[in-house]
């Protein structure tokens, strides 16, 4: 312990740690811009470019060799003192924020990014009312290259940001900073478009981006349109973790389940069917179990790799296109949804699929990319057709004019709206593994997991690496889980050795699962946002009566009036697919 005092407070802190994490517990507000350190999902930037945490070191003896230092990387040492309250520190980190704007564009009324750009808050956190100077501005055009994300340079801020996420959380190295002085950007390599990178769109640069320098591609307009056709039948589904992150778009708690009130919404705004994910997450498991125990049966490739997440998907046929056939053929829960929605849902009501517009809403941006893939749209109907974020469906709600809080609950459609507790920790890191777990132990074991013995502790919390083995008659079946992209890279690689000890691999790019997609509300740099939306899901399956996905009565029924047999012949027509190299 050693002691400082920052501004007029004595305190003990550990030695070595920040001026900025002592100021915390001083309770003392430094600003800060580039700067992040989110713990649990081991995603620091700490490249101290943008200087607006500048504070003052006091020299006690000779005040006029007091400097000034970014809190951000200055380390603390005994009988330190620091200001960060006088004229020179504040008007130095008022003047940061006025260069960067010198050279930002004027357009915050049209800006996606509106009321939710950090730069916008800190000039007005720091009361800046004029810029002293005018900079060059950039002039690069928009990269609207992709289905999934837009880049548009002018409005980077050089934080470096994104850069990190990609580089060292993604292991990706799509970004790097492009040019110099007031044209400087981070960008792929060459400036290359988006779509030629190797990106994932796995969408964590844009949930770390602190402007719309890097946004996801906005679909609002053409999910209005497809409600407002008379001739179209919208049917809209939401992913398991929307509905523990879209409270905090109209001021709830992060964790808040709005299921209810997400239910009328949707259902207010026009939509002729709203529908679960869950649902399909429950398919997806009848699936995927059903592959593990074939593929454990006849000696064929495990670990078996779970394949939901499309970012993951995207980064295994750029990275390891000598392992595709690791992961499950299972297509996602949202696809597969899209396609019993274009079949058996459509014939059973005698719907012409044709007029059938299926509308996903995902925490995710890489789900907007895989939509949009060549073998989920080459057959006569696309699986799904247009997905926004959880995101855009606040703004849609919010232009909608509903008061979100004051809505009352309801119920998601039938039949293809019963859940289960195994399909809503799908959110979460670690809860496709539990929920595949849960069914093929009763499968393989014949036993039935009774009560709380549903609950796979070890496969739970947001770490980014777990894992466990569970007994399953005299098999012990091992289980590997990573989140977030540079984790999943170190299982690969122990396959791609032939060291891997895995029989099932769940893998999700974003740190924590769906929970902290590129698509949620920003989390802002608090870690604290994405345990509670896990929470959440967790208590959402803990007080649900039915939580193994083989007990979904209507999955039960879509099997027995439809599909025919799990991993059978037109489940494997329509819930299965191939990956490219
Ligand atoms: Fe997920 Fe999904 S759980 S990827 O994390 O599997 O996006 O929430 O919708 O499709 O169900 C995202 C979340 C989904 C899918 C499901 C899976
Ligand atoms: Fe990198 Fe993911 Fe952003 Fe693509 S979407 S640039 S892979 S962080």
């Amino acid at each position: 312990e050693i002691h400082i005092r920052i501004n007029d407070l004595e305190m003990s802190v550990p030695e070595g740690i920040t001026v900025l994490e002592a100021s915390h517990e001083a309770g003392v507000k430094i600003p800060t811009l580039c700067h992040l350190d989110l713990h649990d999902l081991q995603l620091y930037n700490k490249t101290a470019s943008c200087r607006v945490c500048m504070v003052e070191l006091v020299d006690p003896k000779d005040k006029s060799r007091n400097r000034l230092v970014p809190a951000c990387v200055t380390k603390t040492y005994d009988k330190m003192r620091v200001r960060t309250d006088t004229i020179r520190s504040i008007t130095a980190r008022r003047m940061a924020v006025e260069l960067l704007l010198s050279n930002h564009p004027n357009e915050c009324f049209t800006c996606p990014k509106n009321l939710e750009c950090e730069l916008q808050s800190l000039a007005e956190e720091l009361n800046v009312r004029k810029i002293r100077w005018e900079g060059e501005r950039m002039d690069y055009p928009k990269d609207l290259s992709s289905d999934a994300i837009v880049k548009d340079s002018n409005k980077c801020i050089y934080c470096r940001r994104c850069e990190t996420g990609c580089n060292v959380v993604q292991t990706c190295g799509i970004l790097s900073g492009i040019g110099r002085g007031f044209n400087a950007f981070v960008g792929p390599a060459f400036n290359i478009p988006m779509v030629e990178s190797s990106c994932t769109y796995c969408g964590q640069c844009v949930q770390v981006c602190p402007t719309a320098a890097l946004t996801e591609m906005y679909h609002t307009d053409k999910v209005w349109e497809a409600i407002n056709d008379p001739d179209k039948y919208v049917i809209v589904q939401t992913a398991p973790a929307i509905r523990v992150a879209l409270g905090e778009l109209f001021g709830m708690e992060p964790g808040t389940r709005v299921t209810g009130k997400m239910v009328t919404a949707l259902k207010r705004m026009g939509f002729d069917a709203v529908f679960d994910t869950n649902f399909a997450a429950d398919l997806t498991i009848m699936e995927e179990a059903s592959e593990f125990i074939y593929r454990l049966e006849n000696n064929k490739t495990l670990p078996m790799l779970t394949s939901c997440c499309p970012a993951w998907i995207k980064f295994i046929e750029h990275q390891f296109p000598e392992l595709l056939d690791v992961p499950s053929t299972s297509k996602s829960p949202h696809i597969m949804f899209g396609a019993i929605a274009k079949t058996y849902y459509a014939e059973r009501n005698k719907i012409d699929p044709d007029n059938i517009v299926v509308v996903s809403i995902m925490p995710c941006i890489a789900k907007k990319a895989e939509a949009a893939r060549p073998e989920l749209t080459k057959d006569e109907h696309n699986h799904v057709d247009i997905v926004v974020t959880t995101r855009e469906l606040g703004a849609m709600i919010k232009e909608a004019g509903i008061e979100f809080t004051k809505l009352p609950d309801s119920e998601f459609d039938h039949p293809l709206g019963e859940t289960t507790g195994a399909s809503v920790i799908f959110g979460t890191t670690g809860g496709v593994a539990e929920a595949a777990v849960r069914t093929a132990y009763e499968w393989i074991t014949g036993d039935e997991l009774k009560g709380e013995d549903v609950v796979f502790q070890q496969l739970r919390g947001a770490t980014g690496l777990k894992d466990a083995t569970v007994e399953m008659g005299d098999r012990k079946i091992r289980i590997g889980i990573a989140s977030g992209l540079g984790n999943a890279r170190k299982l690969l690689e122990e396959i791609r050795e032939g060291k891997s000890k895995y029989d099932i691999i769940e893998i999700m790019a974003c740190p924590g699962g769906c929970i902290g997609g590129g698509g949620q509300p920003f989390h802002h740099g608090n870690d604290e946002v994405i345990k509670k939306r896990q929470q959440g899901l967790y208590q959402e399956d803990g007080e649900k009566k039915v939580r193994k996905s083989h007990e979904n009565k209507e999955i039960i029924e879509l099997y027995k009036n439809y599909l025919g047999k799990p991993f059978g012949e037109t489940a494997h027509r329509l819930l299965h697919t191939h990956y490219e190299e």
